[in-house]
């Protein structure tokens, strides 16, 4: 049975929606990053990185969400295009787009907006431009065709889904008019039975809410420790 380190946050809920999906079965295993669970050694040894989400499966240990989505993907051979050198190539360049663009802009869009002590306009601006840059490519992709790679519903576009969901927050709820084919693959996607399932388990485990001290050392580290 996967073991399935979770929280309820973008990147865990793409895996959710990938391990509902496939139907693979799996034990949910929350970490309330809040209370800085992810920091305890038991969880370290799976994610050196102290993030969710993880996964343990048999003796593979596997832990960012893109690649568990790639992983579960070629497990179950589910959700991939066709194996040719072009669906390939489009397939891993969607998906480290995703991974290494969208995801980490949108974050530190949210965090510059809604968290950081101070608002720095250089910096909210920073961010804001490059994840509206990373979502706008994202919907010029879509207008063009269905599914961000192939003609069918895969990883990539779940892994878009984890983030696209959260415009509202990472940029500001009026964005969503600007990414119009964005937000159809997102609607879709919402109305699957996996993606409520997904949200389901969200709501199963009582996470903390509070964004409080415990919270903030946590999760925002460089706030307590000097390193400029
Ligand atoms: N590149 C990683 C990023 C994981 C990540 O940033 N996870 C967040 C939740 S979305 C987290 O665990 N935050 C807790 C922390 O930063 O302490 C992935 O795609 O899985």
């Amino acid at each position: 049975m996967i073991k399935f380190y979770y929280s309820g946050a973008p990147n865990p809920m793409k895996v959710a929606l990938m391990l509902e999906e496939t139907g693979l079965p799996y034990e949910p295993v929350p970490i309330d990053t809040r209370k800085g669970e992810q920091h305890q050694p038991e969880f370290l040894a799976i994610n050196p990185n102290a993030k969710v989400p993880a996964i343990v499966d048999g003796d593979a240990t596997v832990f960012d969400s893109n690649a568990i989505l790639l992983y579960l993907a070629e497990k179950t051979e589910k959700f991939l295009p066709a194996n040719t050198p072009k669906l390939r190539g489009e397939l891993l360049s969607w998906l480290m787009f995703v991974a290494s663009g969208v995801g980490p802009f949108a974050g530190q869009s949210v965090h510059f907006r809604q968290y950081a002590p101070e608002k720095i306009p250089y910096a909210i601006n920073r961010y804001m431009y490059e994840a509206q840059r990373h979502f706008g490519l994202l919907d010029a992709r879509l207008a063009k065709q269905k599914y961000v790679v192939g003609d069918a519903y895969g990883i990539v576009d779940m892994a878009v889904w984890g983030w696209a969901r959260l415009i509202p927050n990472a940029l500001g709820e009026e964005y969503w008019a600007k990414f119009p084919n964005l937000k159809r693959l997102v609607d879709e996607i919402s109305a699957r039975p996996a993606a409520e399932r997904a949200n389901a388990l969200r709501q199963k485990h009582k996470f903390k809410t509070e964004f409080d001290d415990e919270a903030r050392n946590a999760m925002f580290r460089h706030m307590t420790v000097k390193v400029a």
